[in-house]
């Protein structure tokens, strides 16, 4: 037979398959249905690399092997285009981002098709698409028009940078999260999504989810639910109160000052003129720091006097009140009740500024001491006991407070869906009317940003210019554009139904295909992406656009592919290994079967060349088994047991992503089958559909070469047959000095164990007949055979 050579047998079939449709989803199909997605990717100049195949080969494994399973399987890919990346690469190769982009795309296509990625093309979608974008902008007009979007003005995170604002989410570690320049808070006028609204929803559904525990985490930690009390204090000479938020109101008694954020509204009026320049310099100074720096523990607290003074309501005890930047603005109510005893940072501010420390709770027994007629209570049965006396006068109740903040979701930049609100002089906010949509992004000369916080789109004046569809009066357009978040919060969506030119997608495609049973990506979009698109998908739920309440059952997070050198893949660093590189070399199924074999999917893991050979060496004995394959012959019961076995192994693995240890297993089996003569025609087909989901091109040429009906992706995965798995049980001889008494059958798991097996033996009745009143002086045991117990004769 002639030689394995994978460049002259991979573009045939990819083309073959194309031309068949093999892959394509079947709407309205009488199946069940698998819906398997990949993070769509940003088209990014450098193409893809070989870690971003790590997911997509494992995604495409999944698809081939429900495929055959009798699903019919929704396995599609599109592009997330709009969005700073994009501009910026524009940018930077002073082109059109709509010219850059549409290469980009080309350019990933080529480099997934000549992988051999089972996607249906046929559904392609483009964010940037204007029939895509249409339907991102009517989700927003929809949101608009129930409250949960709304303009503000608002300090805001900005990158001075990018020259546009950022969303809280993409603010990591006090820099921005994609050029990691610092940002700096400035206050300009914003629109924002009410995801606040969706917080509980969003903690409590996660409940329901397989999804990875560390992801989950993430997402409660970000939505920060937290349960306590909301407190009043009245102020001293005023008529107002300033509440302040607790999760320790069992505390209250070691209450010795009350501490205002800097942004708190009455700071100015309940200062007194003694005190008014130092605090009005602490409150300008505190405007420039981040949330971050403010409330490191490490960092040196600080804070002013503002001369006022307020009332403990549980006791009528006067304290002082502070201005202080470790309380955030927009936390809680922007200010916090003092108690330098039992909390860190009101520790450290108190010593520091002399204020009392009193101790109200002891911390051995969790038991409230000092504390009036609260005094013995458990902290637990303190918080609600105070809280209940609070309510009675209405100074305090019962509170939940999240961490999550509002969505910023205008950006001051030209690449992204333009917001479809008119302002009108008469009629205030007025949404473009759905016949009128899309909005389409107009033609600009020159789209660089600003910087002035507004975006390019507002010097095209006569874009901008425009009428009121409320009134017919001068109007002018909204020219803040979305973040690049807004496309892919329900893109998964639109592979359902990519050309509805009526709705976003068919109600009854919708509930045929969703939820996406199987979503597989990367953690860094742990609390951006995945939390984003969960609260769009939350508010379709609620306007009857979708029937489930979440949009991805399970999730998969796959592991960071490093390069050979042990540093993360970049092109600065020269180390990235690209797709076309090893296909060019190796062929398409080679980097497949080393991307599967690359160890436990979620562990990051290097690239290493040497491993490629090997996975090459093995497809070539693959395709040399072939000469042994002998029509006539039939396999034999160890022949058939090992098969099965193989069967059984490599369908679990493939459900669990355990790609690594289903190719061992072939390999095994590949071993085991070289050593023989002649090997079946049965063995080695079932050998190829094994194979297929994972090498689709050689098992597909491999399959014609025996003459089989095309295609392989066609057939039915094998069934295993129980009746020889039963060859797992070992059965262990027992003998005592050298002579055989009894046996043992025990699974192979636990044949290696001496002890149990030593244990199990003495037990049997029959042996312990003749260890009666004798010693056993030593132990032979040959694993999974025998095991012969030595006994001293004397003592007879
Ligand atoms: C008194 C107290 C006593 C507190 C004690 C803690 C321990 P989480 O769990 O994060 O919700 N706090 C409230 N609003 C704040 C703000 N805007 N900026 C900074 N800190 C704020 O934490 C709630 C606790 O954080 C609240 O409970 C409050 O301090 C503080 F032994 O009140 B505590
Ligand atoms: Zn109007």
């Amino acid at each position: 037979m002639k030689k394995y050579q994978p460049q002259l047998i991979e573009p045939k079939w990819q083309e073959k398959w194309s031309e068949d449709k093999l892959y394509q989803a079947k709407d309205g199909s009488e199946k069940p249905k698998k819906y398997v997605l990949d993070f769509f990717p940003y088209p990014s100049g450098d193409g893809i690399h070989v870690g971003h195949l790590k997911g997509y080969t494992a995604t495409d494994i999944l698809s081939r092997y429900y495929r055959v399973k009798g699903f019919n399987v929704l396995h599609p890919m599109g592009w997330d285009a709009f969005g700073l990346p994009a501009e910026n690469y524009a940018l930077k190769k002073g082109l059109h981002p709509r010219i850059t982009t549409a290469q980009n795309i080309s350019n990933i296509k080529k480099q997934m098709q000549m992988v051999g990625l089972s996607y249906d093309w046929s559904r392609e979608i483009n964010t940037t698409d204007p029939n895509y974008y249409r339907w991102t902008q009517w989700i927003f007009i929809q949101m608009f028009k129930e409250g949960l979007a709304y303009e503000a003005e608002l300090p805001i995170n900005f990158c001075p940078s990018c020259k546009t604002g950022l969303a809280n989410e993409e603010v990591i570690g006090g820099e921005c999260e994609r050029c990691h320049t610092q940002v700096v808070r400035k206050t300009i006028r914003q629109w924002v999504l009410r995801i606040t609204k969706y917080a509980d929803r969003l903690v409590e559904d996660l409940d329901q989810l397989n999804w990875p525990d560390f992801i989950k985490e993430m997402q409660r930690n970000w939505i920060g639910k937290s349960e306590g009390s909301r407190v009043k204090f009245k102020i001293k000479n005023k008529d107002y109160s300033i509440e302040t938020f607790t999760t320790r109101v069992d505390t209250i008694y070691g209450v010795t000052a009350l501490i205002l954020a800097p942004e708190h509204k009455n700071i100015l009026d309940l200062t007194t003129t003694e005190h008014k320049k130092e605090v009005e310099e602490y409150v300008t100074q505190a405007q420039n720091k981040s949330d971050l720096e403010r409330t490191q523990l490490t960092k040196n607290k600080t804070g002013v006097f503002t001369g006022g003074y307020a009332i403990n309501p549980i006791n009528g005890e006067q304290i002082p009140i502070w201005v202080a930047d470790y309380v955030l603005g927009f936390y809680g109510t922007g200010a916090v009740m003092l108690v330098p005893a039992h909390d860190k940072r009101d520790e450290e501010f108190a010593k520091k500024f002399g204020l009392e420390i009193r101790q109200v709770i002891n911390e051995q027994s969790g038991v409230l001491i000092a504390s009036d007629k609260f005094t013995g209570l458990t902290i637990n049965e303190a918080k609600k006991a105070i809280t209940d006396y609070l309510k009675k006068d209405s100074s305090g109740d019962f509170e939940v407070q999240y961490k999550l903040r509002d969505w910023l979701f205008s950006r001051q930049r030209y690449w992204g869906e333009p917001i479809p609100i008119v302002h009108c002089q008469k009629c205030g906010l007025v949404p473009v009317p759905e016949k009128d949509l899309p909005v389409l992004l107009p033609e600009v000369e020159r789209y660089e940003p600003t910087g002035t916080g507004q975006s390019p789109l507002a010097n095209i004046t006569d874009w901008v210019n425009t009428t009121c569809p409320q009134c017919d009066g001068p109007a002018k357009r909204e020219t803040n554009t979305m973040p690049q978040w807004a496309g892919s919060c329900w893109y998964y969506l639109r592979f359902i139904d990519p050309n509805n030119n009526t709705f976003l997608v068919d109600p009854d495609l919708e509930k045929y295909w969703m939820p996406v049973d199987w979503y597989v990506g990367g953690a860094e979009h742990a609390v951006l992406h995945l939390l984003y698109a969960r609260f769009w998908h939350k508010f379709l739920y609620d306007i009857k656009a979708v029937s489930t309440k979440e949009p991805f059952t399970k999730l998969s997070s796959v592991g960071l592919v490093l390069a050979e050198d042990g540093r993360k893949m970049s092109k600065s660093l020269g180390n990235v290994v690209t797709p076309d590189q090893i296909v060019a070399e190796y062929g398409a199924d080679t980097l497949r079967v080393y991307e599967a074999f690359m160890g436990p999917f979620e562990n990051t893991i290097s690239w290493d060349p040497a491993s490629i050979n090997g996975m090459h060496h093995f497809l070539e004995r693959v395709w040399g088994l072939f000469n042994k394959m002998e029509p006539k012959e039939t396999p034999i019961l160890k022949d058939l047991c090992i098969m099965h076995k193989t069967i059984k192994k490599v369908g679990e693995d493939i459900e669990s992503i355990k790609n690594n240890t289903a190719i061992a297993s072939l390999m095994e089996w590949l071993n085991y089958l070289s050593r023989k003569d002649k090997v079946s025609l049965e063995e080695y087909k079932v050998f190829l559909q094994l194979l297929s989901p994972f090498a689709p091109h050689i098992t597909e040429e491999l399959w014609e070469t025996i003459g089989e009906n095309y295609s392989v992706h066609r057939q039915s995965w094998p069934t295993f047959d129980k009746k020889y798995l039963e060859e797992e049980e070992a059965l262990v001889v027992i003998q005592v000095n050298g002579k055989v008494r009894s046996q043992l059958t025990l699974p192979h798991d636990q044949i290696s164990n001496q002890q149990q097996v030593s244990d199990a033996a003495k037990s049997i009745p029959q042996i312990q007949k003749y260890l009666e009143g004798k010693e056993i002086v030593k132990e032979i045991y040959i694993p999974g055979k025998i095991l012969n117990l030595v006994v001293n004769q004397n003592s007879n």
